[in-house]
């Protein structure tokens, strides 16, 4: 049981605080008559470097005040009179948390005093709350006279705090919300739900678009001579399966990844785990969204192969019946659009590897020769890359060297 009794009144001094002559009485934080507990701030201090609260060195009753607010004051000056409340000093804080830089103080030597930070000021509640929270009360913007920091400033601080810490996070990882509209309000709506194949796609899209640093160049490939050279395999033998550009382009890839091992990859932490095999994914249109079949080991395979394997899986594709492990296991996609039409696009890389190709419609151009322009069919390539795997340079080269073969496909060959 704590004694009770009364002991006689002690003078508070002015506690440590080093060589400083004039420190500034900024606030009284209590009156006579209060009690108070072990630590509890009794009186804040001001020098040209800190605020120092001058805490209770012992539980009691607070009586005369013998300095005021505005005094000059010094390590000694006496500041107040406490009578203690029972006979021995609480050990640790009543009703105020310590503070991560305040120990209760030994029982007769003066308290250590309460290091706030900078110049800021606030009144005993203001501080209480600012110590709950572990905040700096000189890293708060006051709004009071002088600058005293008020519970509201107290608030906000803690709110745009907050604020600032989600929004890394949010730029990171969380997109902000999607937003919420009665389109109604505008205009009569119908309301469909998202096919699956878009609900699992659409995902897997996002996390690719907004994880992988995407770079894409563009180049054209003057594919008149394959064209021709594509009609005349498909005149020669009309009943078999049709030879398409995919196909070409599928050959002239595997050759060009063969030349660029770094796109036949895929990034697995912090390695790179680069493929022997050439399987390639192309994506295809289906009535439900987008799907990536692959056709594998198509540097085993001839063109007329090819097509008919893409042919064949795109229309498992489009019916809806192509099997998971007809998607798995790509090494780099196609995306073509050319039986569409278009410029150009930036196509989204399908992780984890490490490029796509898009294709856009081939259009006759008039192209310089050197002595002539000269009719040429040219057809637009653009290659997304992940930047993290493969530098601009290198991909511009993977580029030229593609469009070459496309130009001349006899250099497959070599
Ligand atoms: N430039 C000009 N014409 C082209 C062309 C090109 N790059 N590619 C194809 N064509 C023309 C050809 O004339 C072709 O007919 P012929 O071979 O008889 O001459 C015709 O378009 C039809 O081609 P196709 O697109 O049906 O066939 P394909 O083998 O070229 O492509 C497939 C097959 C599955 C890739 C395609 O049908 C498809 O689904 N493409 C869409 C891919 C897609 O959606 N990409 C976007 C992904 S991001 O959302």
């Amino acid at each position: 049981m704590p004694d009770t009794h009364m002991a006689p009144a002690m003078m508070v001094p002015v506690p440590d605080i080093g060589d400083i002559r004039n420190a500034k009485i900024i606030e009284i934080l209590v009156r006579p008559g209060d009690v108070v507990a072990a630590n509890d701030s009794l009186v804040l201090l001001e020098t040209d470097k800190a605020t120092l609260e001058v805490p209770a060195p012992t539980a009691g009753m607070v009586g005369e005040i013998l300095v005021a607010a505005g005094d000059s004051v010094q390590q000694g000056t006496m500041l107040l009179t406490l009578t203690p409340q029972g006979s021995t000093p609480a050990k640790a804080p009543v009703v105020h948390a310590p503070s991560a830089v305040v120990a209760p103080p030994p029982p007769a030597a003066p308290a250590a005093p309460t290091i706030t930070g900078g110049s800021a000021y606030a009144g005993p509640a203001v501080r209480k709350l600012a110590r709950e929270f572990g905040l700096d009360l000189a890293q708060v913007a006051g709004s009071g006279e002088a600058g005293r920091v008020q519970a509201e400033d107290l608030h906000r601080h803690v709110q745009q705090t907050i604020a600032r810490a989600a929004q890394p996070t949010q730029a990171a990882s969380t997109p902000p919300p999607w937003p919420v509209i009665d389109f109604a309000k505008f205009g009569p709506v119908e309301r469909q739900s998202l096919s699956r194949v878009r609900r699992i796609s659409g995902p897997a899209l996002s996390r690719n678009w907004a994880t992988i640093p995407h770079v894409t160049n563009f180049d054209e490939a003057d594919v008149t001579d394959l064209e021709a050279l594509r009609q005349q395999f498909n005149a020669r033998d009309p009943s078999g399966p049709r030879i398409t550009m995919l196909s070409f382009l599928i050959k002239a890839m595997v050759a060009t990844l063969r030349r660029f091992p770094n796109f036949n990859a895929a990034l697995d932490g912090d390695e790179l785990v680069l493929k022997q095999y050439f399987h390639i994914g192309f994506a295809a249109d289906t009535p439900n969204g987008l799907l990536v079949p692959v056709v594998r080991d198509v540097d085993r395979k001839g063109l007329r192969d090819i097509s008919a394997e893409i042919a064949d899986l795109a229309l498992q594709a489009r019916e809806g019946r192509i099997r998971q492990p007809d998607m798995e296991g790509g090494c780099i996609s196609i995306s073509s659009l050319g039986g569409i039409g278009g410029l150009g696009f930036t196509p989204i890389i399908n992780a984890p590897e490490v490029a796509i190709l898009g294709v856009a419609r081939a259009a006759m151009k008039p192209v310089w020769n050197g002595q002539e322009f000269a009719p040429s069919l040219m057809l637009p390539l653009s290659l997304s890359w992940d930047h993290r795997v493969v530098d601009g340079a290198e991909a511009a080269r993977f580029l030229v060297h593609l469009s070459g073969l496309l130009g001349d496909f006899r250099q497959i060959l070599l």
